[in-house]
Formats: C-alpha cells, structure tokens, sequence
C-alpha cells in the first residue's frame, strides 16, 4: 500500500511539471509558465571563431541582429506545440479544410531534394532544386513519414491552419511571437543551446546537419556535426531529447516561422512586455535550425527570414494554443 501511494504521488508530482493538452489534428501542447528572460546574444566573434573554426572569420560579424542582449517579459502563460506540425496533420487540415497551399494555388511549387542534382550547374547554385511544380509540402524529394515535420509551407500557409483551427475549436491558435519561441527553446538556460554551449550537445538533442546528411553534400562535409545523428534528412517529431520544458525539436529538424516580421535593430527597441515585432517589413522570422543546417545556425538566439510566401525543403512551423482565463 506504500508503494502504491508512492507510485500515485509521483504521478501526480509527474502531471504537475508537464501539463499537456491535445488538439482535434492530435497535436500535443505543453504549458509555458509566464516569466521573464534575456533575449539574444552579445557573444564575441573571438569565442565563435574558437568553437566553430571551421567557418570563416566574417559570418561572425554579420550577427549584430542577435543583439542587444535584453530583458522580456511573457505576461501570460501560453501552451506550445510540444512538437513541429507534422506532414500527416497538415494532411488532415488540407482534407478537412479545403484550403489550398500558396505552392500549388499560385502554380510555382516548391523546393526538393533531388540525388543526381547539381548546383553547380544552377544559376542560383542553390541546394535544393526549385521553385517546381514537382515540390510541395506533399513531396520535398527526399522520404518523409506522416510524423515527420511538414516542410515547403509558406507562412501564409501557417496562418492559415492556425486560423483555421480557431475557427473550427473555437481555442486561439496562432504563430509563436518571436520571443515566446525563443523564451520557450530556452527552457530557462543561456547557452548556445538548450542541451548547453558545446555543438557536440546537439547529437542527443537534434536533428542537424550531421555526417549523414554530409554524405549527400560532401563539399560541405567541414561543417558537419562530427558523429551521427541517425538522420540524413527530416526525422520523426520527437525523436530527440526535449529542453526542459518537454519541447522538442527547438533546435534541427524543420525551422519554424515565428509571427514577428523581422528588422535587424528590432532589440534595441524592443519592449519589455510580450514584444510583437515591427508593426510591418518585408520578410518574416524563422527559428531554431533545419535537419540541413550547421550547427551555428541552429543556436537559440539565432535569427533567420524569409518572405511570407517563401516556401523550402527546411521550413515548416509549430502553434502555439492561446491558454484560457484561470487554465
Ligand atoms: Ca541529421
Ligand atoms: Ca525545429
């Protein structure tokens, strides 16, 4: 009888840390406390030069976006998709929905992987082979599960099952602001990485370019993650260690767009409480590194965009569930 009060104890001291609701599309959510932290980063280009030799000098400088370093405060508390939105969910919407993705409503397509192409002999020398009308969310080029993270959705296309399924629950879904998701990846830490400074960290933590993917782009082979991370391109949501709050996949896999436009002197100006972002721009926030990124691109402070309608074989998104008074 100990044992099993014990057991029920734990249980409910279990429940307590990780509060997880589920959607109609099975998404889970876990719930982010409202608290304060500091944003961004103010490393010097002398500490990234030692821990990422392998790039050159000058993409150090170019990270001044990253900065200043500043205090925010999330006011509410809020429940984040504890994975990437998944292919088979985005698939669900689609039938359930109606709706058509910017990629095949305006003809062009997408991006995909393609093993005998060659950027070289590309006018953009891109990675991926694109914009065609071969690539959507429904084929990158590349084998993607029903549980791997959608790619080759545009933010508009995230907008819209957010939307939709506010419509639909009758629950506020919307794009994590750009501080809620960088609060949220931190878990309460300031390093490089919720998994610690070390690059090395990321094997157990995330899906990134790794020596399997560099297989498929050996001229990129120096930047790889030494060792394995088991997955050459996207893997199954979840796979990896989560921060600790319970999210995974913060870091690698797919990026995922954030609501925020973007502006290179936005932290200097930030407010303190819930920043929004510019009022407008040109090209919107995405965040936290792909399956096909370096390392130094994947860190928690790191600041990528793209315009709304950009779609790409790395990009994909994860919802945030508005909570309810009291939950
Ligand atoms: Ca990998
Ligand atoms: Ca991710």
């Amino acid at each position: 009888m100990k044992t099993f009060l014990g057991l029920t104890a734990f249980l409910l001291a279990s429940a307590s840390i990780a509060q997880v609701q589920h959607n109609t599309l099975s998404m889970s959510f876990v719930k982010i406390p409202a608290g304060e932290f500091l944003m961004g980063s103010d490393e010097k280009p002398e500490t990234m030069a030692r821990d990422y030799p392998q790039l050159p000098r000058e993409r150090f400088e170019l990270l001044q976006d990253e900065g200043p370093v500043h205090r925010v405060r999330i006011t509410k508390a809020f429940w984040m998709g504890r994975h990437e939105v998944t292919v088979g969910q985005f698939r669900r919407f689609i039938q359930a929905s109606g709706y058509v993705p910017e990629s095949e409503a305006d003809g062009t397509g997408g991006y995909g992987w393609r093993a005998d192409y060659d950027p070289s002999k590309t006018r953009r020398g891109d990675a991926f082979e694109g914009r065609d009308k071969r690539y959507s969310w429904r084929n990158p080029g590349f084998q993607q599960g029903d549980d791997h993270p959608v790619v080759n959705i545009t933010w508009n296309d995230a907008q819209a099952l957010a939307d939709w399924l506010t419509k639909t629950e009758g629950r506020r879904y919307r794009l994590p602001t750009e501080a809620e998701w960088e609060y949220a990846a931190r878990a309460g830490t300031r390093s490089r990485y919720h998994s610690g400074d070390d690059p090395a960290s990321l094997l157990k933590a995330a899906n990134i370019f790794d020596a399997d993917s560099a297989r498929h782009w050996p001229h990129w082979q120096a930047m790889a993650l030494a060792g394995h991370d088991g997955f050459a391109f996207t893997a199954p949501v979840g796979r990896f260690a989560p921060n600790a709050w319970g999210l995974h996949d913060m870091h690698g896999n797919a990026w995922e767009w954030v609501s925020d436009w973007h502006a290179d002197d936005y932290y200097k100006n930030s407010p303190v409480d819930d920043p929004q972002g510019p009022p407008d721009g040109g090209v919107k926030v995405r965040r936290g590194g792909s399956w096909h990124t370096w390392a130094f691109y994947a860190r928690s402070s790191y600041r990528n965009w793209n315009a709304p309608d950009t779609r790409y074989t790395l990009v994909g998104m994860r919802l945030v569930r508005e909570a309810l008074p009291g939950e």
